[in-house]
């Protein structure tokens, strides 16, 4: 096994149903863990839902249902939204599962253990939809003259007694984290946002709450429950074994987040870590927000879509595609039905798609399936190969740096230069008048189609997994990419090509009634 490494989505709030907001942390959080395990690392990837908190409460109230039979409902919706959309996790980690709960409570009595929680009275405002406390001086004016969070979200005043987080004791500890680990928050942008936050000052944070109860019990402390977001953070931990001593997968690699919560990520959770003295998470990455039309989703513009419509009407592998390959990583992106089908049938249907499907039907039909032979070599031959490699490697340093679009562009130029090698040598043509030097080209394009597909793999596994299905390739690590030795190796072991179906169908245009 190779080193560890260890991703992370956030937690979803399960006071409805999934939308493409989460499928697209989910999509992007999976490529990376498909990738990292391609080079060889031993991953582990979590995913899950985040279901305690007032904002559960309340949604449950609304609808006249027990909290927990709307999360047993609403996480199944998520979890089931990963398994159609092909998410690979490790473990879908509930904050209801008992094993959290020990872990939660585990984290606080170090917290308290290191001098870091006292009793007060709190009073202040209170995000519900946020699940956020703010400061009066953060609050902005609302259209009707009420008071609104940053993030636009109604506020109300709150007066409890509350257990407090000496937060206020790790600004100038963050400070210094962050100064020597540049690459702790990224990107860039994010990282500016959250140094002013700190440097601004920290004021320390109320981390229980008693007036519901629906929450992790503080210990010790009967009417107290935990802030949801001090459990919520601690998933992280619990699905790293905490409060076990033994955790190979800790520190996380990785925590992939939206950008509305960097700073829960980037502030608070360090500084929980700090005072319990565990160890660091690695990145914290905090990606755009996708939009519809460049317009916010919301249920009164009614352009919140179920991503399993979306992935019904495009397939999975085309909303996986589209995705990743459209929205530059880490900004804000915007989707709709024609941008999805342009895209979709421009780079995975006519480009790759039909450069696979064509060249391996045409061996399939007229050279029985036998992988051709060695033929006759040319110079372009060897310059594709070149080009291929080039494009893979460009696919790996933009993975390996979270470069998501630039990695999968990398990977569309190895893609056109095998499709102007097509075009160049016309190896259908070459049947009749120079059957050697069709062999050649067709065994190249064969080599070049193999590489492209398990470089592509983790943004479509389902797809490149048929066409090296089809090509009997087992190993599909980025070692086996550069193994030239594999085309000479199957075709000596005669294996034999059965026709394909195409693995990456064109789409329709949707009609004027679009789904998305
Ligand atoms: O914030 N586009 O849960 P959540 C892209 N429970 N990403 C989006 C998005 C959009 N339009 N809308 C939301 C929570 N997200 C907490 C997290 S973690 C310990 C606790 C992202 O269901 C959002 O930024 O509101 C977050 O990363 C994730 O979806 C879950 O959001």
């Amino acid at each position: 096994m190779g080193d560890p490494f260890y991703i992370t989505t956030a937690i979803s709030y399960p006071n409805g149903r999934p939308h493409i907001g989460h499928a697209y942390e989910a999509i992007a959080a999976d490529a990376i863990a498909r990738f990292q395990r391609q080079a060889g690392r031993d991953v582990r990837f979590q995913t899950g839902t985040d279901e305690h908190g007032l904002k559960m409460v309340q949604t449950a109230r609304d609808k006249g249902v027990e909290v927990r039979a709307l999360a047993d409902e609403m996480s199944g919706h998520f979890r089931a939204m990963c398994d159609a959309l092909n998410i690979s996790y490790d473990r879908f980690i509930r904050t209801t599962d008992p094993d959290h709960h020990v872990a939660s409570q585990a984290l606080w009595r170090a917290m308290a253990a290191a001098g870091d929680l006292y009793l007060d009275r709190y009073e202040g405002w209170y995000s519900v939809r946020d699940e956020a406390f703010y400061d009066e001086k953060e609050l902005v004016d609302g259209e009707g003259g009420g008071k609104l969070s940053p993030q636009g979200t109604p506020v109300t005043w709150t007066a409890e007694e509350t257990w407090f987080f000496r937060l206020s004791r790790y600004q100038q500890p963050l400070l210094d984290f962050y100064a020597a680990n540049p690459d702790f928050i990224r990107p860039e942008a994010r990282r500016n946002e959250i140094l002013r936050f700190v440097e601004g000052g920290l004021s320390d944070l109320s981390v229980s709450r008693t007036s519901f109860d629906w929450g992790v019990p503080v210990p010790d402390s009967p009417g107290h429950v935990m802030y949801v977001w001090v459990d919520a953070l601690t998933n992280y931990l619990t699905g790293a074994g905490y409060p076990d001593s033994d955790m190979p997968h800790w520190p996380a690699d990785l925590h992939l987040i939206g950008k509305d919560i960097v700073r829960f990520h980037s502030v608070y959770w360090p500084a929980f870590l700090m005072s319990a003295g565990v160890a660091l998470p690695k990145t914290v990455f905090g990606h755009g927000f996708l939009l519809h039309r460049g317009e916010k989703m919301s249920k009164s513009l009614g352009n919140v879509v179920d991503p399993l419509d979306l992935a019904n009407a495009f397939g999975v592998d085309g909303l996986r595609y589209f995705l990743l390959r459209e929205v530059s990583f880490g900004q804000d992106g915007s989707y709709a039905a024609d941008a999805i089908v342009t895209r979709v049938n421009a780079e995975l249907a006519n480009a790759f798609g039909n450069l696979a499907q064509r060249t391996l039907s045409f061996i399939a039909k007229n050279l029985g399936g036998a992988l051709p032979d060695v033929g006759r070599a040319e110079a372009a031959d060897a310059q594709l190969i070149e080009e291929v490699v080039v494009a893979c490697a460009g696919f790996k340093a933009g993975f390996g740096n979270l470069l998501l679009s630039q990695g999968i562009e990398a990977w569309m130029r190895g893609v056109f230069a095998c499709n102007q090698y097509i075009d160049a040598q016309a190896p259908w043509a070459l049947r009749k008048t120079d059957p050697e030097r069709m062999h050649a080209v067709l065994g190249t394009l064969v080599r070049a189609i193999r590489m492209l597909a398990i470089a592509i793999l983790p943004v479509v596994p389902a797809g490149a997994g048929r066409v090296l299905d089809l090509l009997g390739v087992d190993d599909r690590s980025h070692a086996a990419i550069d193994d030239d030795g594999w085309y000479a190796r199957q075709a000596a072991a005669g294996f034999v090509l059965a026709t394909p179906a195409p693995a990456f169908p064109r789409l329709e245009m949707p009609a004027e009634a679009e789904p998305a």
